[in-house]
């Protein structure tokens, strides 16, 4: 179990000031709790522009990076790592296209978001993302290692 716990991965995930705004909190957190992921950090924050610019630095070039920093700066936002075998690419099937006019019903965005600028919730990329959107949001100290007892049922 040790072996494996050392191969799990971890995704960043967060659900914008929309999402919280609209009390969407508890109902994304319990989709990722049910499929079997693991919580392994929690905060909620409101982010300064200048965060929010190198959270989403990839996108400085594009038009709506200026609106899109203003906004993630503009409430609180609740900043998540979420640990399991295969976090990051089914978290992101988990929340669905960026677009929520063309996410699948019965993912996050498909079913609880309608326009692109306020999809709700980030989830990381890819392994190096997850990396780097990590140690942006957290202190290695914050994430928390533990074994639930449901694991065993879940492996
Ligand atoms: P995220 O990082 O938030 O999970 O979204 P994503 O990878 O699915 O999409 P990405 O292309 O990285 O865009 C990041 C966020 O920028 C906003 N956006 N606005 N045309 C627009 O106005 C536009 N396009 C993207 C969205 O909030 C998107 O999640």
């Amino acid at each position: 179990q040790e072996a494996r716990a050392a191969e799990l991965e971890r995704t960043f995930i967060a659900i914008k000031p929309d999402g919280v705004q609209r009390g969407l909190v508890s109902e994304i957190l319990s989709r990722f709790e049910r499929k079997g992921f693991k919580l392994v950090a929690i905060k909620l924050v409101v982010p300064s522009k200048e965060f929010a610019q190198k959270h989403y630095h990839d996108l400085k070039d594009r038009p709506f990076f200026n609106g899109l920093c203003d906004f993630l700066s503009s409430g609180p936002v609740l900043a998540m790592v979420w640990e399991g075998e295969g976090v990051i690419k089914y978290g992101r099937k988990l929340i669905g296209a960026t677009d929520p006019q063309k996410s699948e019903p019965g993912t996050i965005r498909g079913d609880l978001a309608v326009v692109v600028g306020r999809n709700i919730i980030h989830g990381s990329d890819g392994p190096e993302t997850a990396k780097a959107e990590i140690a942006l949001w957290f202190e290695p100290r914050d994430l928390v290692s533990y074994t639930s007892n449901e694991e065993k049922w879940i492996y």
